[in-house]
């Protein structure tokens, strides 16, 4: 659908905590970038699972690490890996992947997983609440890439111990989505996993977005004050021109009463104040859009309600 690749989601395990930001990342090796392409470890979290890291080790970089230095000691649960290279999904076949993954702390204590040869964000839980500085994130042993020995990872988050700081939807419901295609899945789920080039797309040919929605159930009624989002193809101010993005929408609660919101024609982040509500579920009907100028079809990046 678009000509890049959005990196997306399926409905899959996330961990039910709290993201925190590293300070920094370093490598044992990085495969040197070229004019066009860089593969070095700020792509690995740049909030795009698109860009990457590829070790630049000999052969398929057995033993290459990253160490994720926290900036403090903190208290962390697990990570959740793009693993391989999300460019598009032919590009993640053609390089490698991490299979069994060594995590080690900064105590020297380790944990190990095998992580699953799938285009599918993979969260790993360490075995308890683990207290330290970095988290070492180890390759020993990979799925081969069908044209490159390299091993690529696109994106990494790490988590402590506090409940995430928004409300954690139990499941999604939209009016359309768009169909996968070669830059991946446009499910709804892909409103919460914090990166900017995956999307929510409405998929009514005939329509520009328009009376279309997006429901966010919760396990248990919870109250709401607040809308935060990303409008629209927010991967790149080239893109968010050319898809549609909202304008303003009605939010309809459990309860059947509704608010109306307006929606800044921004593909940064916004937190749209609405007035407290307590409600098992809220869904988003679009009224009014921006038409992109070489897709009519509606995105949304990111929405989540904050307590
Ligand atoms: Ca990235
Ligand atoms: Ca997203």
């Amino acid at each position: 659908m678009f000509s890049f690749c959005a990196a997306l989601l399926a409905l899959s395990a996330s961990a039910e905590a709290r993201e925190l930001k590293p300070a920094s990342i370093s490598a044992s090796s990085t495969y040197p970038s070229d004019a066009n392409v860089s593969y070095e470890t700020t792509n690995l979290t740049d909030l795009k699972a698109s860009t990457v890291w590829a070790e630049g080790a000999e052969g398929s970089g057995l033993g290459s690490w990253l160490l994720v230095d926290l900036g403090g000691e903190k208290t962390v649960t697990g990570a959740k890996l793009w693993n391989g290279n999300w460019y598009t999904s032919d590009f993640w076949a053609r390089h490698s992947r991490i299979k069994e993954l060594e995590v080690e702390f900064s105590d020297g204590s380790v944990e190990k997983f095998t992580l699953k040869d799938e285009k599918l964000p993979e969260v790993v839980r360490f075995s308890k609440p683990k207290k330290t500085t970095s988290v070492k994130f180890k390759v020993k042993s990979v799925y081969s890439g069908n044209t490159y020995n390299d091993t690529c990872v696109s994106e990494v988050q790490v988590f402590d111990d506090e409940p995430p700081e928004y409300v954690k939807p139990a499941s999604y419901k939209a009016s359309s989505t768009y169909p996968e295609d070669a830059d991946g899945n446009y499910f709804p789920s892909n409103l919460e996993d914090g990166l900017v080039d995956s999307m929510w797309c409405e998929a009514n040919k005939a329509g520009d977005g328009v009376g279309e929605w997006v429901e966010w159930s919760f396990p248990s009624a919870t109250s709401i004050s607040k809308l935060k989002m990303r409008n629209g193809n927010a991967f790149s101010l080239q893109f968010f021109m050319k898809a549609n993005s909202a304008v303003s929408g009605t939010l309809t609660f459990a309860d059947g009463s509704t608010h109306k919101v307006t929606m800044k024609p921004t593909m940064m982040d916004q937190v749209i104040e609405i007035p407290a509500k307590t409600t098992t579920k809220v869904r988003l009907t679009f009224d009014e859009v921006r038409k992109g100028k070489e897709f009519n079809d509606l995105c949304i990046s990111e929405a989540v309600f904050l307590p």
